[in-house]
């Protein structure tokens, strides 16, 4: 895809969720993100409002967060699904509105078409509210063409870097 970027231990996360007090609940599982096992927080975006895309309900709230981490790509994965079943998510059907999505967006140079866990995630290119937050902590693995790319989709500073603490 784009420019060589993160050292194999460095995740990034894609943070959303447009249901329920969702600033509160984005704050309270990047805390439980920094809590995860063998796993240091390195980073945490500003959070950004954005109207759903490709699905519905509410405006969203997005951030991302970069960590390291010593556990398997699949324990990672596990880890994130179980704090957003601790957030009160559902799965009623694709892309419904959620209390919390945490989604692995990229994972150091790793590329994977597994479904279970494709990386990077198949539709990070795509979105604005995926790209912005990541270009903030991580500006090299995002392309100034790539933000371009977005740039119609309209996505607002909601809160500056600290508003998870
Ligand atoms: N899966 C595969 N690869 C990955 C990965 N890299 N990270 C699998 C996380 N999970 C991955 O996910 C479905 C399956 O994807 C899982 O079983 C996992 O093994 P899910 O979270 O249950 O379902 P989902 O959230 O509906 O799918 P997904 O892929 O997370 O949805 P998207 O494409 O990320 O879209 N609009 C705004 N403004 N903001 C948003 O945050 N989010 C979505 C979700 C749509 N529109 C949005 C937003
Ligand atoms: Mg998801």
């Amino acid at each position: 895809m784009n420019k060589p970027v993160l050292a194999a231990d460095t995740v990034a996360i894609g943070l959303g969720a447009n249901l329920g007090d969702a600033r509160q609940t984005l704050s309270w599982a990047v805390k439980a993100i920094a809590q995860l096992p063998q796993t240091q927080l390195q980073a945490v975006s500003s959070l950004y409002g954005s109207k759903p895309i490709d699905s519905s309900g509410p405006d969203y709230l997005n951030a991302v967060a970069l960590v390291t981490t010593q556990l398997a790509p699949l324990d990672l994965l596990h880890a994130l699904q179980a704090i957003e079943l601790a957030a009160g998510r559902e799965r009623p059907y694709r892309n419904a509105p959620r209390t919390l999505d945490l989604d692995i967006e990229l994972w150091g140079e790793l590329q994977s078409d597994a479904t279970e866990l494709t990386l990077p995630h198949p539709r990070m290119l795509e979105r604005a509210f995926v790209l912005l937050p990541l270009a903030e902590i991580a500006p090299q693995c995002v392309g100034a063409d790539q933000l371009q790319a977005v740039r119609e989709q309209g996505i607002e500073l909601s809160q500056g870097s600290g508003w998870w603490q």
